[in-house]
């Protein structure tokens, strides 16, 4: 038996300290390797999930307008996930609000389909667990599973030996750490993304010769990082963070024909950034499938650094620091 009453959840996009690129299942969303990430505190995406028993379709509203086309299919498809596990056949409205302006570049997917996986699991009565949640949201985009928790996040890429190779992808907290960062995001551009990620992995995958190269590091940087965060080193968070980025980034724009995210605008950042580091700040830039640069930085820096980061680059600066897990409404 299924509730009629709206479920509504709130989630937040997370930024990766150890970037995931490339799928080794596209179906399944299984990633080619681990990635650990900071869940933010801005941008919150709210979505409520209501059952239509009597209806035909889904209907998604997505800030206040219809959802058409493949990104509403890409919605259906996802909630006959949800479907197949609650044994229904229910269809649902899908109201989605965003706070992120646009193509800012804070893969508001991830809090998007994090979002949406607790509501409709919710609306659909489904128990799940937080580690079941997080495997549902990667059906739905790849990141959505680290924003279903807090803080530091470890996505483990699983093997394909598992039993059930689905079961063995998910994301968990990581706890064993004290150190605190802060998130400066500038930001430059708001157009549309010039390739979608999920085209761009694929394209970087089978083409680019670098790209075996960064899977093979980034496999080590996860180790690296998981330590440096338990040590909390900051230097050695930032350099992972920033080798690993821009090695993500040759990787694509090293592709056949090139996959190119960085503007000179972004490398006017990326050449500030390293200018003050070299003058003694404790900075660290990384960047994901858009123009803006994201700086890590310590939370006591962060306000000094962003006007700082203002004045160079003459654009917003937006200041971030860890944010919670996915959850539900209160009184739901
Ligand atoms: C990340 N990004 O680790 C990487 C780094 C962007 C660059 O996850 O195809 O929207 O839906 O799984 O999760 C963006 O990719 O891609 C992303 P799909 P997603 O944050």
């Amino acid at each position: 038996m299924t509730s009629l009453l709206p479920a509504t959840a709130v989630a937040h996009p997370n930024i990766a300290l150890v970037k995931y690129w490339g799928k080794r299942d596209e179906h399944l969303m299984l990633p080619c390797a681990d990635s650990v990430s900071m869940t933010l505190d801005v941008y919150p995406t709210t979505t409520t999930v209501q059952l239509r028993p009597d209806a035909t379709n889904d209907v998604v509203i997505m800030d206040g307008r219809f959802l058409r086309g493949e990104s509403s299919q890409r919605v259906t498809r996802f909630l006959d996930l949800v479907r197949t596990q609650a044994d229904s056949r229910d269809r649902v409205l899908v109201d989605s609000r965003n706070t992120a302006p646009v193509g800012v570049g804070l893969a508001s997917s991830s809090a998007g389909f994090a979002a949406l996986a607790l509501a409709a699991s919710k609306a659909f009565q489904l128990s799940l667990d937080h580690r079941a949640l997080s495997r549902l949201a990667r059906r739905g985009s790849g990141s959505a599973a680290r924003s279903v928790f807090g803080g530091f996040v470890h996505w483990h890429a699983g093997t394909d030996y598992a039993p059930d190779p689905d079961f063995a992808s998910y994301a968990e907290p990581v706890t064993d750490t004290r150190l605190d960062l802060a998130l400066l995001a500038v930001l430059l551009d708001t157009a549309p993304k010039p390739v979608s990620s999920r085209e761009a992995m694929r394209r970087t995958m089978t083409t680019s010769p670098a790209f075996h190269r960064w899977l093979a590091a980034t496999r080590t940087d996860t180790a690296l990082m998981r330590g440096a965060l338990r040590a909390g080193d900051v230097q050695a968070v930032g350099e992972i963070a920033e080798r690993n980025a821009m090695g993500m980034h040759a990787a694509m724009e090293a592709a056949v024909p090139p996959v190119v995210y960085r503007t000179s605008a972004s490398h006017h950042v990326l050449r500030q950034v390293r200018r003050l580091r070299a003058a003694g700040e404790r900075m660290w830039a990384t960047m994901d499938a858009g123009p803006n640069v994201k700086v890590l930085c310590l939370p006591g820096d962060a306000a000094r650094l962003a006007d700082q980061l203002r004045r160079l680059s003459h654009r917003p600066v937006l200041v971030a620091r860890s944010g919670p897990g996915a959850t539900l409404h209160r009184g739901e």
